[in-house]
């Protein structure tokens, strides 16, 4: 089985967000992978082009892309495994979640961290990195740095109802960690990697959570350091 991830500069620190919520998938299901390092550029070389983001898994043959795809193929096709989702109504959940996280949390932490991600990208990305990103932006990845402190700010307003509910549960999925989890642990994942902002101070739940997350399956999140 092999996870196509997505790297910068440092081939050891894939760092997108969605790549995490497979990775950490994987490991919930006991489930061994290669990690497949590619640049945003290199993208298209696998699978004849048919898939335009990572991850990709590759599992029997198939390529399976798209974070959603894959958690609900590992809950179908290991279903004797430990589950990602705790049944039809969990996993309804975490769709719903999958969505909501990325107007409320993902589109915020974006704004903050573009501009970092592009430092810390390969230089034959930059390029395209930049043209596709400011047309998303609507503006320069400076002009989105120089607002970096605001877009931090309402990203950091979304995460109240996360941290209400990890005062009385361990975590997002309850008692024991599952892709709710894995969805949100992938944007701090991503923030780590690229860039040194702060985003939680200690005495949010989240922080203590985060830490806990840090310690599931042997450490494996600790793979990305942290920048200064
Ligand atoms: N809905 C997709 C989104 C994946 C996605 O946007 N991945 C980004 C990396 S974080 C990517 O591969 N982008 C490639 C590009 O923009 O060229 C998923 O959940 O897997």
């Amino acid at each position: 089985m092999k996870l196509y991830e997505l790297v910068g500069k440092d081939k050891t620190q894939g760092f997108s967000p969605y790549v995490w919520r497979a990775r950490m998938a994987l490991a919930h299901k006991g489930l061994d992978v290669e990690m497949v390092p590619l640049t945003f550029t290199e993208i298209p070389s696998i699978a004849s082009g048919q898939f335009k983001t990572v991850p990709i898994l590759e599992h029997d043959g198939d390529f399976i892309s798209d974070s959603w795809a894959i958690a609900c193929y590992l809950e179908n096709t290991f279903p004797d495994r430990p589950s990602l989702f705790g049944g039809e109504s969990g996993q309804a959940y975490a769709n719903f979640f999958n969505f909501t996280s990325f107007y409320n949390l993902l589109v915020p932490l974006f704004q903050s961290l573009v501009y970092d991600i592009f430092e810390g990208l390969d230089e034959k990305d930059r390029d395209y990195f930049r043209k596709s990103r400011e047309a998303r932006l609507g503006k320069s990845l400076e002009e989105a740095h120089e607002n970096q402190d605001k877009s931090l700010t309402t990203f950091q307003k979304q995460l109240w109802p996360y941290n209400a509910t990890l005062k009385t549960q361990a975590f997002l999925s309850g008692a024991n960690p599952a892709y709710v989890d894995y969805i949100m642990y992938g944007l701090f994942q991503w923030a780590k990697g690229v860039s040194p902002l702060v985003l939680l101070t200690a005495d949010d739940p989240l922080y203590d959570w985060r830490q806990r997350m840090d310690q599931l399956y042997n450490g494996l999140g600790q793979v990305i350091k942290t920048k200064s």
